[in-house]
């Protein structure tokens, strides 16, 4: 099995999910989504939000409204996305420079120091917002987000855009993913992947944290 430093000398640029890789967004986008899950009357757990990862907020907002069994109109629908995303924002308003996940930083460095163009390749149309408040955003060369993606994950155009906005052909490009969805969407479009957490198929490498990239 290969390890992380091996598949980087194969790539030319890198293109990091955000939520799960980058920062722990996760955890705000259950509570939010918990509040909005409340009001319909259905108890959402975390095993519900695990299916959520790397889903848009339509999509995500759709399988609750499956799972509640509960019916919305297209402004229904709209009006409660638009709730559920206030009640996420107060949340991540509240993150500090530095919020990252463990080992972001160093390699975030690390790849800078050594040359490689990186991009962004998330579902949320937050991310400029959490970049901002975490204090990475300067060192992305591109960010492709919800903002500008038509087709969700497992759709490859979110990473095939950043490969393309980097110049680069997507087997240049190692994508970093926590969400099965992701990892799917980065095959598709033809990229290595290294995948984080247990239990994702389809990887060519699985670690518990980016700080196993570097040790
Ligand atoms: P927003 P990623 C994804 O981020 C999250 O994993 C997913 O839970 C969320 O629904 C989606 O972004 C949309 O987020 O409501 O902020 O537009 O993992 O693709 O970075
Ligand atoms: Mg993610």
């Amino acid at each position: 099995m290969k390890n992380a430093i091996n598949l980087l000398g194969e790539i030319k640029g890198v293109i990091f999910d955000l939520d799960g890789v980058l920062v722990d967004t996760a955890v705000f986008h259950f509570q939010a989504w918990k509040r909005l899950a409340q009001e319909l009357g259905f108890e959402f757990t975390e095993i519900e939000n695990e299916q959520l990862k790397g889903v848009s907020r339509i999509a995500s907002l759709e399988k609750i409204l499956n799972w509640a069994g509960a019916e919305a109109s297209e402004s229904e629908k709209k009006d409660m996305a638009e709730r559920k995303n206030s009640w996420y924002l107060d949340l991540v308003l509240q993150m500090k420079v530095g919020e990252v996940l463990p080992g972001s930083m160093e390699l975030l460095h690390w790849l800078k120091q050594k040359g490689y163009p990186i991009a962004l390749g998330s579902a949320s149309k937050n991310a400029p917002l959490i970049l901002e408040k975490t204090g990475i955003f300067s060192f992305f060369d591109v960010i492709v987000d919800g903002n500008v993606v038509t087709l969700s994950k497992p759709d490859p155009e979110v990473f095939l855009k950043a490969a393309s906005e980097l110049q680069l052909l997507p087997e240049e490009c190692l994508v970093f993913e926590d969400a099965q969805a992701g990892v799917d969407a980065a095959r598709a479009a033809g990229m290595k992947v290294i995948g984080i957490g247990s239990g994702l198929q389809g990887t060519d490498l699985s670690i518990s944290s980016l700080k196993e990239v570097l040790n």
